[in-house]
């Protein structure tokens, strides 16, 4: 049996857990980890689907440890960004567990589009979490391979990726890699404010007409920079896949088991051939936009409190210690681990040696061109003519 895959109850030594109704009571959110770290056996789906995981002990603790290192490694960045060593960071504050839950709920063969938050899919697809700090410093243009990870890079024109994944899913399924339980599926992700732009809408157009093995992962952290939810929708955003024509279902991206649940079921309704859904992962922005961005201008700080007590973390913490799946050793070491790595990367960084600034035409093309190859002549003399001069 797959890890998550819909099975036995929990153990007998734990707290019977309780099944809920996603669609009763405000928000209509599945949610099996509840902010006091109280494990819900099943949430059902607006569809009726019924959503539950079953992770071994040594699985949850792995949750955990994606979920403090995620953070502490973005936490090293934002510092990074603070002390001048990176042009810009974007935090996922916050967002770790949308991003560790779904991150885990891809199998090896799925493909991710992300934006250019998604530094927790990234380390669960198993890159070097150096990479995108090379973009963020400007001496890389990322440094992964998309196919080799099966993680494409990163994309700051909002929405665009949710284009470039359904012509990959339409391909996936042209090419009959889907129908089958060990399929393809593909996961694009995108935010709250991208939910505005035709290109997302264009999407879910395309998505839906061609039956595309897509799961658009929303993650609703309530802004679009300064902008509220308000200003993008009037209906809950998971709603909005039932005018395209295929499901939606709306869950609490705080907690990492739900958001693994209802990807994991997304994904292989996809590779089985039945086509795109939206998921709206529920969550929060804990920090700036960016690290250009002054979130106190425009949200109060009652809000940012509200949402510091359903803390993705916290919670999967006082459920593991309620539970006796982790003690006081385990968290300790998880800390030190954290602590290590943002260590390591801190070095690392710092030792990135300056690109030359003509290798901004090596990359452009895989064989280059004409015009380019005059474009770098051009400007290779225009750099010399410096040389020795006052300038
Ligand atoms: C096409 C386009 N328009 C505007 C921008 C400027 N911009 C950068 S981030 C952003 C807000 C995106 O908000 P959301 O989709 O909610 O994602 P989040 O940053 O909250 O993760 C905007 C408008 C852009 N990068 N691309
Ligand atoms: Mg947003």
């Amino acid at each position: 049996m797959a890890k998550g895959d819909p099975a036995v109850s929990s153990r007998g030594r734990r707290a019977a857990p309780r099944s809920r109704r996603a669609t009763t009571g405000e928000p209509e959110l599945v949610q099996l980890l509840t902010p006091a770290g109280e494990r819900i056996e099943s949430a059902t789906g607006p569809d009726g689907t019924e959503y539950r995981v079953d992770f071994t002990d040594e699985e949850y603790r792995g949750l955990y440890r994606d979920l403090v290192l995620v953070r502490k490694l973005d936490a090293e960045a934002t510092a990074l960004q603070r002390q001048g060593e990176l042009g810009l960071w974007a935090s996922l504050l916050g967002q770790e567990a949308a991003q560790v839950g779904s991150g885990r709920a891809l199998r090896s063969q799925d493909m991710a589009f992300p934006t250019y938050r998604e530094h927790g899919v990234l380390y669960c697809r198993g890159i070097d979490p150096i990479m995108p700090l090379g973009l963020f410093r400007g001496v890389d243009q990322g440094g992964w391979d998309p196919n080799e990870f099966k993680f494409n890079m990163y994309t700051i024109v909002i929405g665009a990726q949710t284009l470039h994944a359904t012509g990959y899913a339409m391909g996936v399924h042209m090419d009959g890699r889907t129908g089958t339980e060990d399929g393809e599926a593909v996961i694009a992700y995108f935010g709250d404010g991208a939910t505005s732009q035709g290109d997302v809408n264009e999407a879910f157009v395309w998505a839906s007409v061609f039956n595309a093995p897509l799961v658009f992962f929303c993650q609703n952290n309530q802004y679009a920079i300064s902008e509220p939810l308000e200003r993008q929708t009037r209906v809950p955003l998971y709603r909005r896949a039932g005018g395209f024509g295929f499901p939606g279902v709306r869950v609490d991206g705080n907690d990492v088991l739900a958001s693994y649940a209802v990807t994991r079921h997304a994904l292989d309704n996809a590779r089985l051939g039945q086509g795109p859904s939206l998921i709206e992962a529920y969550t929060y922005r804990m920090g700036a936009h960016t690290t250009s961005d002054d979130p106190t201008r425009y949200r109060i700080a009652s809000e940012v409190e509200a949402w510091q007590a359903k803390d993705p973390i916290a919670r999967m913490k006082a459920f593991l210690d309620r539970q006796q799946i982790a003690d006081a050793d385990f968290f300790a070491e998880v800390d030190e681990q954290a602590r290590t790595e943002a260590v390591h990367l801190r070095e690392r960084v710092l030792n990135m040696p300056d690109p030359q600034p003509v290798s901004m035409f090596d990359h452009v093309y895989p064989h280059g061109s004409p015009e380019l190859d005059a474009q770098r002549d051009q400007f290779s003399r225009y750099s010399e003519s410096f040389e020795g001069s006052a300038h």
